[in-house]
């Protein structure tokens, strides 16, 4: 059974939501990361203390993009991961980096200094920088879907999900601003049943 360790708003609803897209078992492990002393349990799992983890019998992973990419190359194969020879990989491959490496992990910037920073540093010049550059790479996202329904091309895959997590991510909690296009795609997204699961199902599981 796959333990996926997360929290109710971390990047695990983008594990959990594969899981749920590939109809794989697994359970869930709460952590609550505003705990003042962790539980050992977690910090033996991810000694640097960020979620997601997962456990799989003997593997041990961090990174909610490896370990899409772990589960999806263990499990599968499924249509949410195209083949390298199939004409959406390149665009595949691509949107499901851009949606950690180039929009979460920026948002993160003006996420943290505008809501954890004290007041005077929550306008800061890296904050700023991130932004700008999470501006930036949205317009390859909005390119994307003017071209197409979906990040790879005319089907739902796995970077849907790395990006739809990014763009609610950036929108809730981030204050990004998104375009009736980005609106109508992560309506398009969560409106999965799959989706609908992972979100009931993140916020079960026993704290750890
Ligand atoms: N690139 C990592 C980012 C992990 C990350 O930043 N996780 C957040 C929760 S969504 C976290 O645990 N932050 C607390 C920290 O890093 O101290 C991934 O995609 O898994």
């Amino acid at each position: 059974m796959i333990t996926v360790w997360g929290g109710s708003t971390s990047r695990s609803l983008r594990v959990v939501w594969l899981l749920e897209e590939m109809g794989l078992p697994y359970r869930v492990r709460q952590v609550d990361m505003l705990a003042p002393a962790k539980d050992p349990a977690w910090l033996a799992v991810n000694p640097g203390d960020f979620l997601p983890a997962i456990q799989d019998g003997d593997v041990t992973m961090v990174e909610s993009v490896a370990i899409l990419e772990y589960l999806m190359g263990r499990y599968g194969p499924t249509p949410l991961q195209p083949a390298p020879m199939d004409s959406a990989f390149a665009a595949y491959q691509q949107f499901l980096h851009l949606g950690e490496a180039g929009l979460a992990t920026l948002m993160m910037v003006p996420l943290v200094s505008g809501f954890l920073a004290p007041e005077a540093d929550r306008d800061n010049w890296g904050a700023r920088w991130a932004r700008d550059c999470v501006e930036r790479r949205l317009l390859l996202v909005r390119r994307q879907l003017e071209r197409a329904p979906y990040m790879a091309g005319e089907r739902f895959t796995a970077a849907d999900i790395s990006v739809s997590y990014a763009l609610r991510l950036g929108a809730n909690h981030a204050g990004f601003a998104l375009g009736d296009a980005e609106q109508a795609y992560l309506a398009r997204t969560t409106e999965r049943e799959a989706y609908k699961r992972a979100l009931a199902r993140s916020h079960e599981g026993p704290a750890a």
